[in-house]
């Protein structure tokens, strides 16, 4: 990159890694953002050498697009934007952060993408490499951008990588070592256009891997598993909740397997996962398959699954007391990813919810209760809107609290040892917190003082 001229689009998380990386390595940067209100001082205080920095905010001149050697594009810009279109007929190079940094990234990445579950999948392998490498690292769309550190790591360093489909359509010789891929319905169409557009810049994880690569596909899905038949360029490993595989990673009388020609390992029980539902399953099942194909022995894997409490603020277990466990899903902050968590609930639930209001429906979350909710205990905006809904399903168990303290002494005051106490509001959390984590923190400070 040494004394190239690099446009950087998206003055973001993902362009301002891009920039420092490119700054690094002796390219100039000219850093382009639409937002013509972003705070140039702020910007500028990103980078070492700010000299090399030139700030375009509002629209691109066309004379700086024909000095670019290359455009390094963030994921939240869509290709078909008017100024991408004309850098592009320019005959300027468009790479994705993750391109960019691949070209400079020397250990070795697992790639990990679908429409969910990436995270919980991305933090357990990052976990499961951290247990076996202290300077593994985790990357990507999860909130850490590849390119911060891509031109610092080491030849077998190990690399957990989220990707998204943005990242994915500007690839250009990323190439994962393992890759893989969880489910495939129908997201960001708005970006995409079509399910197939999608479920085509998500399989491009997989472009150029070759024979010695792996990519690891979920069998139980039918998206996903259609695509993986048609690769001849990587060997698939499957994995499955549902069936008894000839050769992958699945689960038989409650066990996790790992089926190889030769031979069948016993990985865990299944009883020993502490992330509920049968999604976090999947979830596991995808990490044991990578993080095995990455060649990390099975005793470290089993050892962090097994210790593995999920990503914070997901159906997180907080504590058992008094016979009771504490869930906390903050991030349950709408009626789909709440629905989730009670589906998730193995025992008569004392169920925490309400929030900010978005003027969601909740009869969907309603009925997923399936009569294991014993109580609905509900605060914030949206209280009594949940409690009429609730009464038109029938559902008249309903306690009405000011606080998410007093929400969590009358769980305490009413759970019965077995039961599980869960704060999934459906709602976000704005009307009475900052964010989610703020809610989700104090709920966990609550459950923590609370005497056995
Ligand atoms: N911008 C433009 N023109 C546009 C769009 C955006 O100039 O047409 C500018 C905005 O003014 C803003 C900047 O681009 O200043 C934002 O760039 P960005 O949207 O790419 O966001 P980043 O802060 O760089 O964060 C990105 C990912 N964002 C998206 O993909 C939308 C983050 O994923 C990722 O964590 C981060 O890089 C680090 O890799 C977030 C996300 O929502 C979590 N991802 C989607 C998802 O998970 O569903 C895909």
């Amino acid at each position: 990159m040494k004394d190239k001229k690099v446009i950087v689009a998206g003055a973001g998380k993902s362009g301002v890694s891009s920039a420092g990386l490119l700054l690094r390595n002796g390219a100039d940067v000219i850093l382009f953002d639409q937002n013509e209100s972003l705070d140039k001082e702020a910007l500028f205080r990103n980078f070492g050498s700010p000299e090399r920095v030139e700030l375009c905010l509002g629209s691109m001149p066309m004379e700086k697009i024909r000095e670019a050697d290359l455009m390094v594009i963030s994921p939240g810009i869509a290709l078909d934007a008017p100024f991408v279109n004309r850098v592009r007929d320019a005959g300027v190079p468009i790479w994705g952060e993750i391109e960019l940094a691949a070209h400079f990234n020397k250990g070795r990445v697992a790639a990990i993408t679908g429409t969910n579950g990436k995270t919980t999948t991305t933090t357990l392998v990052g976990e499961i490499f951290k247990a076996l490498k202290k300077d593994s690292l985790v990357v990507g769309n999860i909130g850490t951008p590849f390119a911060q550190f891509a031109d610092s790591t080491q030849p077998g360093q190990l690399i957990a990588a989220e990707i998204s489909s943005f990242q994915l359509e500007t690839i250009h010789d990323f190439h994962p070592e393992v890759s893989a891929v969880l489910n495939l319905t129908p997201d960001h169409l708005n970006r995409h256009y079509t399910f197939e557009n999608y479920a085509a810049a998500k399989m491009r994880i997989t472009e150029n891997q070759t024979k010695s690569d792996f990519c690891v596909m979920n069998y139980d899905d039918p998206e996903v598993r259609a695509r993986a038949e048609a690769l001849t360029n990587v060997e698939v490993v499957y994995f499955s909740r549902l069936s008894e595989l000839r050769t992958g990673v699945y689960v038989r009388d409650g066990y996790i397997v790992i089926r190889e020609t030769e031979r069948e390992t016993n990985v865990l029980p299944i009883s020993d996962i502490r992330i509920l539902g049968d999604h976090n399953i999947e979830n596991v099942l995808a990490a044991v398959a990578i993080t095995y194909k990455m060649g990390v022995p099975i005793s470290v894997i089993r050892d962090t699954v097994e210790a593995f409490r999920g990503v914070e603020h997901r159906i997180e277990f907080v504590r058992k007391t008094g016979g009771v466990d504490y869930f906390n899903d903050s991030k349950g902050t709408n009626p789909d990813a709440a629905i989730k968590a009670i589906r998730a609930m193995r025992s008569p639930t004392l169920l925490i919810g309400g929030g900010y209001n978005k003027n969601s429906t909740y009869d969907e979350w309603i009925e997923a209760f399936e009569g294991k909710v014993r109580y609905l205990v509900l605060l914030g905006e949206t209280a009594q809107a949940i409690a009429d809904c609730a009464k038109l399903h029938g559902f008249s168990q309903v306690v009405f609290v000011d606080s998410l303290e007093e929400a969590v002494k009358f769980c305490k005051d009413h759970a019965r040892p077995g039961d599980s106490v869960l704060l999934s509001p459906a709602c976000a959390s704005w009307d009475m917190f900052k964010s989610y984590e703020e809610r989700g923190d104090l709920f966990k400070q609550y459950v923590m003082q609370l005497e056995e």
